[in-house]
């Protein structure tokens, strides 16, 4: 994959070439893909690793002798160690394929809930977190009669960090913050959060989703104790996604599901676990994603993490200030583009939020609208809902132009009834 990085930035035409779903017609327009924070597309390796498994290899993992189903197993404990590579874990042992993270906070939030929250506990999240990454929360709270508490934000949108300086505290049991957010496409400072945390003997969980896909995460310099992501917004399959976990905690903490796969041996009335990571993983896995999933992160670590940063900084920088200059558009979260990841969140005054994604799918640059999945941050904004477009490194600036370009014939429709 050589042909899709030189040596300090990425060539966007032949990573094009990859993927194919990006080159087709859609209502009479070539497709503009920027519903990236939703899902990302497929490269072709991808792709070509889950027929070739399903055509080569599939057979279930850990529990045949035979040969295929020793490759499946081989290839998925390879995708585990390809995962831990990726955020600069320490062990295999602390890498867990879950569904997604989703379910990976709903793990967390149940096992370490059960674990280490008592009545009167204290659990942390902010305003901008996805309801994933809420709900879950509230339930243990409701089940531990604990206490949710909310980091505010600033006006621009990033973490009133001192408040959290205020809110996290002998009392707090966890903190759970999103590394950045989906709808305001700002980085939360989880170095910083995870040391306050810890001088309070904190556990602090981080929210990847929207991070891992963008940029080089590192669990072990961030120092959190728990770290959950997706793969399929990082060029992976449905279906599969991680959770980190620092082995210490892992040791101490329940499995949440039971069943085959996971056991060591079980009596009548009672049974024990296998060790980590496959105590957490019950039943048959997700092992065409998993294997994927790594593939995935193959062809991300071929073109560079840091690449994929910069030049989706790139893009930011070129596309915010066009966005800033339409009359009667408001861009949510910080408003420099250094600040601002390319996740955009943004409205039209008097338009609503799906009209403008409707008259922009009108025009192929597919968006989305809604509250998307953070209805806390929504009413913080004290909006209905907002429009977003949310760039991968497969976007270029000619996807930007045709954005901007759309909302100006937009905006002429509503205002005038024509485009
Ligand atoms: N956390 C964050 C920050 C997210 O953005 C999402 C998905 C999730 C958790 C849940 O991930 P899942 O893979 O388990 O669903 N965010 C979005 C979005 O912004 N639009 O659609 C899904």
């Amino acid at each position: 994959m050589s042909h899709s990085a030189n040596e300090n930035s990425l060539v966007v035409e032949n990573i094009r070439k990859d993927f194919a779903i990006l080159d087709q017609i859609v209502n009479d327009e070539a497709l503009v893909y920027l519903d990236n924070a939703a899902t990302t597309q497929k490269p072709q390796a991808v792709l070509d690793v889950l027929n070739h498994y399903y055509h080569h290899d599939n057979a279930n993992v850990h529990r045949g002798v035979h040969t295929l189903a020793e490759r499946a197993t081989t290839a998925y404990e390879e995708a585990r160690e390809k995962v831990r590579r990726f955020i600069h874990a320490k062990k295999n042992a602390e890498i867990i394929f879950t569904r997604g993270t989703t379910t990976s906070l709903n793990w967390i939030a149940q096992s370490l809930g059960e674990a280490f929250v008592k009545e009167g506990d204290e659990i942390v999240i902010s305003y901008m977190e996805h309801h994933a990454n809420v709900i879950p929360w509230q339930q243990l709270a409701k089940r531990k009669k604990a206490i949710l508490k909310y980091i505010p934000l600033t006006a621009e949108g990033f973490l009133d960090m001192q408040a959290a300086k205020e809110i996290i505290t002998d009392k707090t049991a966890i903190v759970s913050i999103a590394h950045v957010s989906n709808v305001l496409g700002v980085v939360n400072p989880v170095e910083t959060l995870t040391q306050l945390a810890h001088n309070h003997q904190v556990i602090m969980v981080v929210d990847g989703a929207q991070a891992v896909p963008h940029m080089p995460v590192d669990v072990q310099a961030i120092d959190c104790d728990f770290y959950a992501f997706s793969g399929h917004k990082m060029c992976g399959p449905t279906g599969i996604g991680v959770l980190y976990g620092k082995k210490q905690y892992l040791e101490q903490m329940e499995p949440v599901e039971f069943g085959g796969e996971m056991i060591d041996f079980v009596h009548l009335y009672d049974s024990t676990w296998k060790e980590l990571p496959w105590k957490f993983e019950a039943g048959t896995p997700n092992i065409a994603g998993a294997i994927a999933l790594g593939a995935a992160i193959d062809y991300l670590e071929a073109i560079g993490m840091e690449n994929i940063h910069q030049y989706e900084q790139s893009l930011v920088a070129y596309v915010l200030p066009k966005l800033q200059a339409i009359e009667g558009l408001t861009v949510y979260g910080p408003q420099d583009p250094k600040d601002h990841t390319g996740v955009i969140a943004f409205n039209f005054e008097g338009i609503h939020p799906h009209d403008v994604a409707t008259a922009l799918d009108m025009e192929g640059v597919a968006v989305r609208a809604g509250h998307h999945c953070a209805q806390p941050l929504i009413q913080y904004l004290d909006v209905q809902a907002t429009a977003r477009a949310s760039f991968y490194f497969y976007n270029t600036k000619a996807d930007a132009d045709r954005l901007i370009e759309a909302l100006y014939a937009t905006k002429e429709f509503f205002q005038h009834g024509t485009i």
